[in-house]
């Protein structure tokens, strides 16, 4: 992290509120969340602001915690220039902040949701509660599955640029024009990588990877929905703190890509889904089967070798969990031997006596 960062995002703040290309529609009139989710609200909320949310991941990839309330603290006082972000995607299998189910209703356009036939505990993760603080935000990617994206924020501004799928990886990610250093936050992406990307576009000629380049930079408003099409790239920055919700889905006009991605991706939830498709959706389930002869792909099921490779995998997986979590005790009794219990605590007493 630079700050260089913060020099140039406080710049590019005064000029976001242009409305360019793709304008999101103001539909989320009645929600209750409009009314429950701004900062104020939310670290008063007496379901929300004791619960735990994950805003974050340690280096071993394990979720990080944070009571809102302690977080809404942290988002007011902290100045990193790459904030945590809650991203959580498990509300409500908590009893009391399931509640925020309640603040919100998918939207009529986004409503037909084919995953949903899995059930809730065995689905891919699919909904998220989001609080981003001012210059926190997401890197440019693409959503998993071939799944599409609706995106409401209630509180807070935030800053989104999305490029259709043709346009290249190594382009979108700007793999050529990103110095040696420099790091990959979302900040830095929309106010140094992201330029430069549409600079090289500008003086490519439209030639070789930059062939029919497009983008799209819109600033998203409370009250706004942005609606992310399947297999587009996109990044998100929060311009100032932020609240907001996001859901990902399959639907009949997705199906095709969502189908090829989870066969694949998800090889055994496929084909309970495929059994689901079968008995609610025949016709779905006649074009994915249609697509698994076309490609000669077989399911899990029926494939002995793939069920031995994804038990092996799994076994390794497991053994790995293990491994690092004795060495992680190890480390935590290594630490005790050498600094005794109560280190702090102890030297605290000797300078106050
Ligand atoms: O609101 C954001 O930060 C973007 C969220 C997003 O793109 C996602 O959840 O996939
Ligand atoms: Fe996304």
């Amino acid at each position: 992290s630079t700050s260089g960062n913060r020099a140039t995002f406080d710049e590019e703040k005064k000029d976001c509120d242009d409305n360019t290309a793709i304008s999101p529609s103001r539909i989320q009139k009645e929600w209750p969340a409009v009314h429950r989710w701004s900062l104020d609200k939310l670290i008063n909320d007496p379901d929300l602001s004791e619960r735990g949310f994950k805003c974050g991941e340690d280096d071993d990839g394990y979720t990080i915690r944070m009571k809102l309330r302690y977080f809404i603290e942290y988002l007011q006082h902290n100045k990193d220039d790459s904030p945590l972000y809650i991203f959580d995607a498990t509300f409500d299998e908590d009893k009391f902040a399931k509640r925020l189910l309640e603040d919100y209703t998918v939207p009529d356009y986004f409503s037909e949701d084919l995953f949903g036939l899995i059930g809730e505990s065995k689905r891919p993760p699919y909904r998220w509660f989001l609080v981003g603080p001012c210059r926190s935000g997401t890197t440019v990617h693409i959503d998993p599955l071939g799944t599409s994206a609706w995106n409401t924020l209630l509180f807070g501004v935030k800053r989104w640029v999305l490029f259709p799928p043709h346009v290249p990886k190594s382009v979108v990610k700007g793999r050529k024009l990103i110095l040696p250093g420099e790091d990959d936050e979302a900040i830095h992406y929309f106010t140094t990588i992201l330029p430069r990307i549409k600079r090289r576009a500008a003086t490519s000629g439209g030639k070789g990877d930059y062939s029919n380049f497009e983008c799209y930079e819109f600033t998203q408003y409370p009250g706004e929905t942005v609606f992310v099409p399947h297999g587009w790239w996109h990044a998100v920055m929060n311009v100032t703190h932020t609240v907001g919700v996001t859901q990902n889905y399959c639907s009949k006009r997705n199906f095709d890509e969502v189908w090829l991605q989870t066969r694949s991706g998800r090889k055994k939830m496929a084909c309970s889904w495929l059994r689901k498709l079968q008995e609610h959706y025949p016709d779905l389930a006649r074009r994915a089967k249609a697509l698994n002869r076309r490609d000669r792909f077989v399911m899990w099921e029926d494939d002995p070798e793939a069920q031995r490779r994804y038990r092996k995998k799994m076994a390794d997986k497991e053994r790995k969990k293990r491994e690092k979590r004795e060495q992680k005790e190890k480390e935590r009794a290594r630490k005790k031997e050498k600094w005794g219990d109560h280190r702090t605590t102890e030297r605290r007493k000797e300078t106050h006596s």
